[in-house]
């Protein structure tokens, strides 16, 4: 595998599941694979989970890691061509892409939607500069429109913890005071979608995702209505994808923040978000710290997303 931003580059996502668990069965079996080998993981924004989770799959799979965040003692950077650079930024990205490939075998690029322009942010111009300049496979630790290392984990969580063959899986939208990218939720809705799950998506009106990621999911502007019989709770917030709306925060409504009356009206549902998580906005403290909340669980899992997708890599180099 030279690129992952999908979940269509993993081809089959039963056979990368069923990989994923081998992996975290035996998370040191693969040391030879990344010997000599080194990660560079460039962070455009911040990170606790996806900096600390990818590292230490590098370095289950033997590999050295790189990590560099551009906003933090490089030089700023210019991502528009053209542009007559006597501004604040001394280097363009299209030098600085192809010298960091200089320096590594694999490249992990995180770079949220910016809500400048959506057909940039949607047409993911940062990460795939990264594809055609570095000469390096390289993988999406967030980009603008999906977290594709996330919504692996949460697959594996949730086969891990299905008590049914084809669970009701429910992405719920939750308020939020910072306008956040649709790309959790894009990714997540995709990737449950793919894995075969009843998908339904809550949200207030003027919250719709792009289709090209909730195809197959149905959506319930009646949050109650969407939680009856559910078996996982998805919550996240995101800013609005339509066009006259773009990245603005339509609601901040606290009726829809998940809380005990109605996690009570689903099938005793687990509860998952991709952290971090804002308590008592999206879901309240006593709902994060029941026997049902499985975050820690979930956030445990990246190391294995992103230890199987390396692995992949690794294996095509
Ligand atoms: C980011 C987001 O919503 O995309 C990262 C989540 C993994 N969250 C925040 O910026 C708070
Ligand atoms: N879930 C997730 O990607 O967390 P970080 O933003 O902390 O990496």
């Amino acid at each position: 595998m030279r690129y992952f931003t999908s979940v269509k580059d993993l081809g089959n996502l039963q056979g990368a599941l069923k990989e994923a668990l081998e992996v975290k069965a035996n998370k040191f079996a693969y040391q030879h694979l990344g010997k000599n080998r080194t990660l560079l993981m460039i962070f455009f924004n911040s990170s606790l989970r996806t900096r600390l989770s990818t590292q230490k799959a590098a370095m289950n799979l033997g590999m050295n890691v790189m990590v560099l965040d551009v906003n933090q003692g490089a030089w700023k950077l210019e991502t528009e061509r053209g542009v007559i650079m006597d501004g604040d930024k001394p280097e363009h990205l299209l030098e600085a892409i192809p010298v960091m490939g200089c320096y590594c075998d694999i490249i992990g690029v995180r770079a949220f939607a910016t809500f400048e322009n959506k057909e940039d942010d949607y047409s993911e111009k940062i990460i795939n500069q990264f594809i055609k300049y570095s000469g390096r496979p390289v993988f999406s630790m967030e980009a603008a429109t999906g977290h594709p290392l996330q919504a692996f984990a949460d697959m594996i969580t949730i086969e891990e913890n299905k008590k049914k063959a084809r669970p009701k899986v429910v992405l719920t939208w939750a308020p939020h005071p910072r306008a956040l990218p649709q790309a959790v939720p894009n990714s997540f809705a995709q990737w449950a979608v793919e894995a075969g799950y009843e998908v339904v998506i809550t949200h207030p009106k003027g919250y719709e995702l792009s289709p090209e990621f909730t195809k197959g999911a149905v959506i319930e502007y009646d949050q109650d209505k969407a939680f009856e019989g559910a078996d996982f709770i998805y919550a996240k917030n995101w800013a609005a994808f339509e066009d006259a709306n773009y990245g603005k925060i339509l609601s901040t409504d606290r009726s829809w923040t998940v809380d005990e009356r109605k996690m009570a009206l689903t099938d005793d549902a687990f509860f998952m978000h991709c952290l971090p998580v804002r308590r008592n906005m999206i879901v309240t403290d006593e709902v994060i710290e029941s026997e049902k909340s499985i975050v820690i669980e979930e956030a445990a899992n990246r190391e294995i997303s992103a230890e199987t997708v390396l692995k992949r890599m690794l294996e095509s180099l």
